[in-house]
């Protein structure tokens, strides 16, 4: 830590990469850039405003009806309390009692989701699990927001976890720049994304490969609503959003038609093409999913699709998806089909060929790294056996002992009596917030653990306030990433802040469990112990990496991981045997059709892909609700972290509304204005940014603005979450549907 009135320089580390930081006495005054960043990312140059901003939660705090008389109305108009940290947690720790007591563990949503910080051992969703499975247990989460979907979807193509697949089965950078001819990116592949990898990306890399693809003439096709989603060097296709699986269906109907089908590939390595192969050529219902089908649903010419196709055929060609395709309804169908038309082309396995997910959203894909062992804190075991869908929250709450479908299960809702959420922002991330409002307002109790008054701790009943990664001492390292940092504490503690840790610890002991959950140990003692059994199981792994003083002293190291780029990725050695080196699918091949969902008979994820619109997209856009609403990730931040601080910046807040010149001049939009978006859920205030770069009859609103207060019929800075449908993908997948949403715009003020 800085003595008073001593400057001094450290580097930290967080999902967004490394940077150094200036801190003076118990203030951090700048940030800048970490010096072997090719392409360093502004992310962090908000951060000395934001972590000493007057949204900070200063000390232990209680809403006063809950206080008084347990109310649960008063959720987020209420003020709160300050109490001492000793009152503050024994009152949390009997009603935790409580509720255990009256209601057993299963009335408990320890789910917790959201990125909160880097930081190996200050992970905030992890302490969260341990501390409630020393207690008991809690109803857990399945998922994610970024993949729920094709979590439940892919294992059931490829027979392998879908992050497994993703993270240590696809073609490098070096390998598609080595061998790809044709990229066809769904969804585009986007540096804007590429900025930020969960538990840290060092080195930014995303927009340089994009120039060597140029400088060597591999073709790029970016197939989405917006050209920004690639870089300027790519061509832009331009298509409705949620019309992919009609494109691809279209692509596989002339590769098919024009006897372009890599038949030998699909017989030795796939199963059920026969069964598709009727429904694509339309021998099944009459409707052959031919370019002229798909044209006026996807808004591609026929020829434009049939010259995609051939191209496609005839050259290696690595089909690529954003997740995003997958976080609306139905977004298992784009992502299994995805698979289906890399099958018929017959290039899966051979580098550069094939397909494969999320190169633009996380920038740790792609690196070419040897695989380590890791660094996790121990979360125990979770003796609750109820485990939701993540993006199911607000379903939950509302139909406590309603049965739902979940990837062949049928399973009732638990009665939930209280929420404990530390390290995310529901009231950020979740679709259709004005619901998730009402349906917050059942459950007797919430507590949060937040460094800032987000919408969420204004929602909550017990807030403690944690401390940011600059207050405390941690081991910054991620799979994805070659480099490993000591992140130093770099000020004290921001008012009476406490890590999540201490805050758990101090519950624990309360409850009776105080050595079950430290296991001894303070802070500096996980820290280095984490370390040693990280450094140990490196050694075994015949990686040296420094001892923990050395680490310590030095702030940082690069690990001896990068290898040459060649990775064969899972499909290479099934493709040359697939007897041999069988999938983990029930076939032992890639399921193009699957017995397993088929018998599960949901009409909305049969037993092969096939086209089915959403409820809410172009294809059906009424005078109500005429444009298809995307909510892609900010590019100015970290989900809604730190936006405090950006909000401040003149001019900033509201969010931008990008729409295109001629929607904008049909309502009258000028560059600038301030709008109104708004569906029958819900409207937020946005400013308008008119640009030809978005598809006619679409508008894009980042994620990330902070969620107002109950009561505004209008939420003042643009969150786009107030507008979007909280419905599951599928009774298969359950995932969150958030862009899945028809909107309107008008102008607010001139
Ligand atoms: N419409 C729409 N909605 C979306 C998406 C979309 O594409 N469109 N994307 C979805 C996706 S993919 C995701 S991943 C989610 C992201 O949703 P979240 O992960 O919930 O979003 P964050 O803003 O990162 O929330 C993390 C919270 O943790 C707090 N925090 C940080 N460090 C600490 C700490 O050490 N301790 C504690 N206790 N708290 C800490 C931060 O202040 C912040 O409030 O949003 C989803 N929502
Ligand atoms: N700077 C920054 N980077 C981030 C994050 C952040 O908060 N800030 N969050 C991170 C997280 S948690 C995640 S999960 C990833 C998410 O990564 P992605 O899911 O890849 O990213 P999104 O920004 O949701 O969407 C990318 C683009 O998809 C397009 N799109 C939307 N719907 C469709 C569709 O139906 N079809 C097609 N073809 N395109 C469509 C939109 O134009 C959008 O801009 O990003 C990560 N990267
Ligand atoms: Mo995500």
């Amino acid at each position: 830590m800085a003595e008073r009135g001593k400057r001094q320089t450290k580097v930290t580390s967080s999902h967004w990469g490394a940077f150094e930081v200036d801190v003076e006495g118990d203030r951090i005054i700048a940030t800048r850039p970490f010096i072997h960043d090719p392409e360093p990312t502004p992310l962090s140059d908000i951060i000395p405003l934001a972590v000493h901003h007057r949204a900070r939660v200063a000390r232990p705090s209680i809403r006063r009806g809950w206080l008084d008389k347990r109310d649960r109305t008063g959720r987020g108009t209420d003020d709160f309390v300050e109490l001492p940290w000793d009152e503050a947690l024994d009152i949390a720790a009997i009603e935790l009692d409580r509720v255990r007591k009256t209601h057993g563990n299963e009335a408990i949503f320890g789910g917790s989701y959201g990125w909160s910080s880097a930081g190996r051992f200050h992970h905030a969703q992890s302490q969260a699990h341990r501390f409630l499975n020393c207690i008991g247990g809690y109803v857990a989460s399945f998922g994610s927001y970024s993949t729920g979907c094709a979590q439940a979807i892919m294992p059931h193509v490829f027979g392998e976890p879908f992050l497994k697949l993703i993270y240590e089965k696809q073609d490098s950078w070096q390998t598609i720049h080595d061998h790809t001819e044709t990229l066809v990116m769904f969804g585009g592949i986007n540096p804007k994304n590429s900025q930020v990898s969960m538990g840290g990306i060092t080195e930014h890399r995303t927009a340089g490969w994009f120039d060597t693809f140029a400088e060597k003439g591999i073709r790029c096709v970016n197939i989405g609503p917006q050209r920004v989603d690639a870089p300027a060097s790519c061509e832009w296709i331009s298509v409705r959003p949620a019309s992919d699986t009609a494109l691809m269906l279209a692509l596989a109907h002339v590769i098919e038609s024009e006897g372009l089908t890599d038949k030998d590939f699909l017989s030795r390595c796939t199963t059920g093409f026969d069964r598709f192969l009727g429904y694509l050529m339309g021998k099944d219902d009459g409707v052959p999913k031919s370019p002229e089908w798909a044209s006026p649903l996807c808004g591609v010419e026929p020829d434009t699709i049939r010259g995609l196709a051939r191209r496609m055929a005839t050259t290696r060609t690595l089909i690529t998806l954003a997740w995003s395709l997958q976080r609306g309804e139905h977004g298992e169908q784009p992502y299994w089909m995805s698979a289906v038309l890399a099958a018929m082309l017959g290039q899966i396995g051979l580098p550069g060929g094939g397909v494969g997910y999320g190169y633009g959203a996380i920038g740790g894909i792609g690196k070419s790294l040897r695989g380590m062992s890791g660094m996790t804190f121990s979360q125990g075991k979770n003796p609750v056996q109820k485990v939701i869908p993540v993006a199911r929250i607000g379903d939950m709450l509302r139909n406590p002992g309603a049965h739902y479908d979940f990837n062949g299960k049928r399973e009732p809702y638990p009665e939930i009596r209280l929420i404990y959420w530390a390290g995310g922002n529901p009231f950020h991330h979740h679709q259709d917030l004005n619901g998730l409002h009402d349906a917050w307002q059942r459950p007797e109790t919430i507590i949060v653990h937040e460094p800032w008054w987000t919408a969420t701790a204004k929602r909550a009943d017990i807030v403690f306030p944690a401390t940011t990664p600059y207050e405390r001492e941690d081991i910054g390292r991620s799979n994805l990433d070659e480099y490993l940092f000591y992140m130093p504490q770099l000020i004290p503690p921001v008012d009476a802040a406490r890590d999540d840790y201490a805050i758990f610890a101090g519950l624990a002991e309360r409850l009776d469990v105080g050595a079950v959950f430290t296991e001894g140990r303070g802070t500096e003692d996980w820290v280095r112990h984490l370390y040693d059994g990280y450094r140990a199981q490196a050694a075994g792994d015949g990686i040296e990496v420094p001892d923990f003083e050395t680490l310590k002293a030095e702030n940082w190291v690069q690990l001896p991981i990068r290898t040459k780029g060649a990775n064969r990725g899972l499909f290479a050695p099934f493709r040359e045997d697939p007897e041999g080196a069988p999938l983990k699918t029930p076939s032992g091949k890639i399921e193009i059709f699957s017995e397993t969902i088929d018998s599960f008979g949901y009409l909305d994820c049969k037993g092969h892909p096939i086209w089915l619109p959403p409820s809410e997209w172009l294809g059906n856009a009424t005078e109500a609700a005429p444009l298809h609403l995307v909510s892609p990730q900010p590019g100015d931040k970290l989900h809604s972290q730190l936006e405090c601080a950006l909000a401040d910046v003149s001019g900033a807040r509201p969010e931008a509304l990008v729409i295109h010149p001629i929607d904008a001049q049909m309502r009258g939009v000028k560059q600038g204005n301030l709008v109104r978006v708004y569906n029958a859920r819900g409207a937020c205030r946005a400013r308008a940014a008119i640009s030809e770069d978005i598809r006619q009859g679409v508008v894009a609103l980042a994620t990330g603005a902070w969620f107002g207060d109950p009561g505004d019929n209008i939420d003042p800075h643009g969150n786009p979450n107030v507008l979007t449908l909280d419905v599951g993908t599928s009774r298969l997948a359950q995932g969150c549907s958030a862009h899945t949403a028809l909107v309107d715009v008008e102008i607010l003020e001139l």
